[in-house]
């Protein structure tokens, strides 16, 4: 059995912790940030303390490979994404990365040998708040989303990824497309408050929710507030607000287990007294079946039409990012499902609402999950936090498991 440091885990996530730190305890870093480069630069520092070359491709994942006896064999590959969402909190992504370099760090300790090299990722843009879509650089490794589409990305100040990667240093020249991986596991939050309500330390994860991102863009007539009659108005806001009540009411109808948010809205001209002009939201739909995301797709664009119809709006309706559910593999599921019974830690099979770089990389290679706990399911919020000892079970079966898929045939 592969015995880790618990102290050193917490010193490091401490430390991590204070890079992009907010006032009330969570995390601002936001992808090719300059606190997301701080973060990379103490990343890329640990890893060649670890006597390890650090790889950056062209969308500025960030590689590192612990060598194994066999050259030719195929790697583990361990890891997440440092990036948070703004305001976020310091395990979402932080703590996979940290937890994998630990892994390393305990493999170093022990002087173990392992068949397959161990290599460790940390993804560029994994939360998509500054660019979308989420998972942007693992889709972009997998071929899901081209390198050059990737790179054109604008943020909402119209810096592009390509830009941001060049400001941050981090527009590395490994091309950003898979190599062999024999296995990949990533340890992640719940996000959720399943394993927290079963008392259990431990989710072995077999899959992730289909999911679609859209953005709908209402537009009506600016106005005076007060001379301009309730009947004669064409009022953005008051279309756009009638679509959001029934796409938030949508889910009861499609599935126990859907799952509609309008993350994001603006107005214009946005003044007091002005009859906004335009009003635009998002929209994020999820479930496990594939079947009951594509039924809210068209739902959403019901509700717009219908709400914009009753006050004689016109709309645009954009589809921004749609991804089928992912089982991962039973294989690497099994080994982590053993390990955790073999170190006799509570633990549940579950599939996972939030999307994860795993899904991608599971797209080209066996993939599967570790989660630890969430208290109270919260997260992308600065409270966001999970029991220390939750914390070391969790690392004590994904550093377990990873010897074990790197000893494999
Ligand atoms: O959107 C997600 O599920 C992830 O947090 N990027
Ligand atoms: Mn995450
Ligand atoms: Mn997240």
């Amino acid at each position: 059995m592969l015995s880790i440091d618990a102290d050193r885990l917490r010193r490091a996530f401490d430390t991590y912790s204070e890079i992009g730190a907010t006032e009330a305890g969570g995390l601002h870093r936001l992808t090719l940030s300059e606190e997301d480069e701080r973060a990379r630069d103490r990343f890329r520092s640990d890893l060649e303390a670890l006597g390890l070359d650090v790889r950056v491709d062209e969308l500025g994942n960030m590689f590192a490979r612990r060598e194994g006896t066999d050259p030719d064999a195929e790697p583990v590959l361990i890891g997440s994404h440092l990036d948070s969402q703004p305001y976020g909190g310091r395990y979402d992504g932080q703590l996979g990365v940290l937890v994998a370099l630990e892994t390393l760090r305990a493999m170093e300790d022990a002087d173990v040998e392992t068949r397959r090299p161990v290599e460790i990722v940390n993804w560029t843009n994994e939360e998509g708040a500054r660019f979308q879509h989420a998972m942007l650089g693992s889709a972009a490794w997998v071929g899901d989303t081209p390198v050059d589409e990737a790179l054109a990305i604008t943020d909402r100040d119209g810096v592009s990824v390509e830009e941001a990667l060049e400001e941050t240093g981090y527009d590395g020249d490994e091309p950003c497309e898979p190599h062999g991986v024999h296995a990949h596991v990533e340890l992640h939050i719940e996000q959720g408050p399943k394993l927290e309500s079963l008392g259990k330390s431990v989710g072995v994860v077999e899959g992730v929710y289909s999911m679609a991102w859209m953005e709908a863009t209402v537009h009506g007539e600016a106005d005076h507030a007060g001379p301009t009659p309730m009947h004669q108005r064409t009022d953005a806001l008051t279309a756009a607000t009638d679509a959001i009540d029934r796409v938030e009411a949508m889910p009861n109808d499609l599935s126990s287990d859907a799952v509609a948010t309008v993350g994001r809205v603006s107005v214009d001209p946005d003044a007091i007294n002005v009859i906004p002009s335009r009003a635009e939201f998002t929209v994020d739909v999820r479930s496990y079946d594939d079947a009951v995301v594509e039924e809210a797709v068209d739902r959403v664009q019901f509700e717009l039409q219908t709400a914009c119809d009753r006050v004689g709006a016109e709309h645009e309706f954009e589809k921004l990012w749609h991804i089928p559910h992912t089982e991962f593999d039973e294989g690497v599921v099994s080994v982590l499902d053993e390990t955790a019974s073999d170190l006799d830690i509570a633990h549940e099979r579950m599939v996972s609402g939030a999307g994860h770089d795993a899904k991608y990389v599971s797209d080209v290679a066996p993939a599967a999950m570790v989660f630890v706990p969430s208290e109270d399911g919260k997260t992308h919020n600065e409270a966001e936090f999970t029991p220390w000892e939750d914390v070391v079970a969790g690392t004590r079966v994904y550093a377990e498991a990873t010897r074990r898929l790197a000893n494999e045939s």
